[in-house]
C-alpha cells in the first residue's frame, strides 16, 4: 500500500501548521509512480525537484543527493494546488498556511491512491500565545 508519511488516513495528525506562517514540504517519493499530490486550503509554489537515492534512503531513513535540484518547468512557477511528485526525486513546495485554522487535507489525486489510503488530516493551527 502507498501511504502519506507511512500513515493511514485515521491515524492521529502529523502536520500542524501555525496560521500564517509558511512552511516548506519536502515530497519523498519511495514509490515507482508520480503522485499528483494535492493540498487542500492553500495554493503552494513548487521550489524544486531533486534526486536522491531511494534505496539508502529506505535501508538508513538518510538523504543522499543523488544530483543538483531542478527547477520546477515555466508552467509549474505560478501558485498550484498540485504538484507532480516524480520517483526517485523529493519534491519541495512552500506554502503560508490560512488564513483559516482547522482541518484539512492533503492526498494523492489519483482515485485509487486516495482511496487506498494516500490521503492525511492536517490541521491549521492558531498562533502560539
Ligand atoms: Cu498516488
Amino acid at each position: 500500500m502507498q501511504l502519506l508519511t507511512n500513515r493511514m488516513w485515521d491515524e492521529p495528525v502529523t502536520e500542524n501548521p501555525v496560521v500564517g506562517t509558511k512552511e516548506i514540504w519536502n515530497l519523498i517519493n519511495t514509490t515507482n509512480d508520480t503522485h499528483p499530490i494535492h493540498v487542500h486550503l492553500v495554493e503552494f509554489q513548487i521550489l524544486q525537484r531533486r534526486p536522491y537515492d531511494v534505496n539508502y534512503y529506505n535501508r538508513t531513513g538518510k538523504i543522499r543527493f543523488t544530483g543538483p535540484p531542478k527547477r520546477p518547468a515555466a508552467n509549474e512557477r505560478g501558485f498550484k494546488d498540485t504538484v507532480r511528485a516524480t520517483p526517485g526525486h523529493i519534491t519541495s513546495i512552500i506554502a503560508r498556511f490560512g488564513p483559516y485554522t482547522g482541518q484539512y487535507v492533503w492526498h494523492c489525486h489519483m482515485l485509487e491512491h486516495e482511496d487506498h489510503d494516500m490521503m492525511r488530516p492536517y490541521r491549521v493551527i492558531s498562533k502560539k500565545k
